[in-house]
């Protein structure tokens, strides 16, 4: 079959919204402040440095350079004591599945995560051995919307743009993956994801013979 199908991680495959959240607010609290659920919605697939840079914005703090490492290091530890906790209960509905199913037609799999925790996280759920390439927020110098991260993945397996479909739950990796010249599932919720072909609200919702058709449409 040619296609070649490239997932985000985080809100796509594995639900790891809910760490980056508890460990951002923490890192707010600690500085004296909060910001609201509907703002933690915007950091969704929002590299690390720009998330922080965005959450000092809210709280109306400046810090230097090295002051904003500091702070992100320290997110990121606690984030990642969380998720070295994780298990594969925590895969998303219909993930295991639909990787299962595409490995069974043979096609190709590639993750594109703006993350640099991914092979952490592929671990604890188990999902490493599905991916014939993995590009996350290690291998890419321009984050999403950007389409860098989607284009190195789709290199790696050897296929042509055209012939990839991305599932992507973050606005800017639904942009990301236009830009590419590829085909976009959503998952999450149509009004938030414009410009995807198809929006689902999670993978158990596709079939391999429905994202054939869509590609071949
Ligand atoms: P890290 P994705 C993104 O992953 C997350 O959605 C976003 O919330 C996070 O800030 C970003 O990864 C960087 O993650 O701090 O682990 O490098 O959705 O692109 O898989
Ligand atoms: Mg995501």
């Amino acid at each position: 079959q040619h296609i070649a199908c490239i997932f985000d991680l985080d809100g796509v495959l594995v639900d790891t919204a809910v760490y980056h959240y508890q460990a951002w607010k923490q890192l707010a609290n600690s500085l004296g402040f909060d910001f609201t659920y509907a703002q933690n919605e915007q950091l969704k697939g929002v590299s690390r440095m720009r998330s922080l840079d965005m959450i000092l914005k809210w709280g109306g703090i400046e810090k230097s350079e090295a002051e904003r490492e500091a702070l992100a290091s320290l997110k990121n530890s606690w984030y990642v004591a969380m998720i070295s906790k994780m298990t594969t209960d925590e895969l998303l509905p219909g993930s295991l599945k639909i990787l299962e199913n595409l490995k069974a037609i043979g096609a190709k799999i590639a993750l594109g995560s703006a993350s640099k925790n991914s092979a952490l996280i592929l671990k604890r759920t188990g999902l490493t051995h599905f991916f014939d390439a993995i590009v996350d927020g290690n291998e890419v110098t321009t984050s999403k919307p950007d389409p860098e991260v989607f284009v190195k993945a789709a290199e790696l397996l050897g296929a042509t743009n055209k012939d990839c479909v991305v599932f992507e739950d973050a606005l800017a990796g639904v942009q990301a993956a236009i830009a590419a010249g590829m085909y976009v599932v959503g998952v999450g919720e149509t009004e938030n994801l414009p410009g995807a072909q198809l929006v689902i609200k999670d993978l158990s919702e596709i079939t391999i013979a429905e994202l054939l058709a869509l590609k071949n449409q």
